[in-house]
């Protein structure tokens, strides 16, 4: 896994500039922008790479409100979900987005595909949205039953929202991670700053949790809303906020916050011999070396 980020050497205060546009053309530079977030966007030279792997996400095949062990293997195509049948669906070098994009309450298989910027669902066909270089980050950001097509595109911190708009929310090296708004059931953007450990969370004042290094890992660990949180690699510890230190974990193990029922919350894969370890929970091998958990 690699978490190598570029960071910006600038270290400006983040800019919100939303800009609603009815019509997106996608691979267009968001504008209008302020003279200062203009000059914030990196110089073509400077690589700004995405997370690797990209935000694990509840993830619920069967529609039990649980969160099911799953990988998708690069070298083949193949998803591997518990429960269910092994398909065939995408390619090596496509970023797995399953989530639910029909509204019918279970997730489907779907890959966003860096090189042609295009989303290919299953059961529901493939979409042109974003290009080479973004990090998909579909989700529901309108609030209505279905979730939006989305990319944060790390070059010029702007998201591409389908259907909603282009919000610039971020800068060069940032960590996108939409979050769950505290009043109702849609995500807003919001980035993780590696250098700072600071959250920016669209609307709200931002917030210093976590150091560089750090794995942002946001989710509802207790209550009904979501907590800020971060994973740790160097010490396998998740540092939850309002509920503290868990370790748990170890090495090279990779986190995988979800539902996995009875309250468990904290999770993690362990690429090394595909197992889940839910904390409190079972142990389950699911997937091998070189596998995405999804
Ligand atoms: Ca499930
Ligand atoms: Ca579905």
């Amino acid at each position: 896994m690699s978490w190598t980020h570029r960071a910006s050497a600038r270290r400006t205060s983040l800019l919100a500039v939303a800009v609603l546009t009815a019509a997106l053309p996608v691979g267009a530079v968001a504008g209008p922008l302020s003279a200062a977030s203009a000059s914030a966007v990196a110089p073509a030279t400077v690589s700004c790479p995405g997370p690797t792997p990209a935000p694990i996400r509840l993830r619920d095949f069967n529609g039990d409100g649980r969160t099911d062990f799953a990988v998708f293997r690069p070298s083949t195509g193949v998803w591997y979900v518990s429960g269910l049948p092994a398909v065939q669906y995408g390619a090596n070098g496509d970023i797995p987005v399953a989530a639910d994009y029909n509204g019918d309450g279970r997730t489907d298989l779907a890959v966003f595909r860096p090189s042609n910027g295009t989303w290919y669902i299953r059961g529901v066909g493939k979409i042109q949205y974003g290009q080479a270089g973004d990090v998909p980050m579909e989700g529901n950001y309108t609030g209505t039953s279905h979730l939006q097509l989305a990319v944060f595109r790390p070059s010029n911190g702007v998201w591409y929202i389908r259907g909603f708009g282009v919000v610039q929310w971020g800068e060069c090296g940032d960590l996108p991670v939409a979050i769950n708004a505290p009043t109702g059931s849609k995500l807003v953007p919001a980035v993780f700053r590696p250098s700072t450990g600071i959250w920016y969370v669209k609307g709200v004042k931002p917030v210093q949790y976590g150091t560089s290094g750090d794995i942002p890992v946001s989710h509802r660990y207790v209550g009904t809303t979501e907590q800020l949180a971060v994973f740790r690699p160097s010490n396998s510890t998740w540092y939850i906020r309002g509920v503290g230190a868990i370790a748990f974990g170890v090495t090279g193990d990779l986190p995988a916050p979800g539902n996995y029922g009875g309250g468990n919350h904290i999770a993690t894969f362990r690429p090394s011999d595909g197992t889940w370890n839910v904390r409190n929970g079972p142990t389950v091998q699911w997937g091998t070396d070189g596998d995405i958990p999804v």
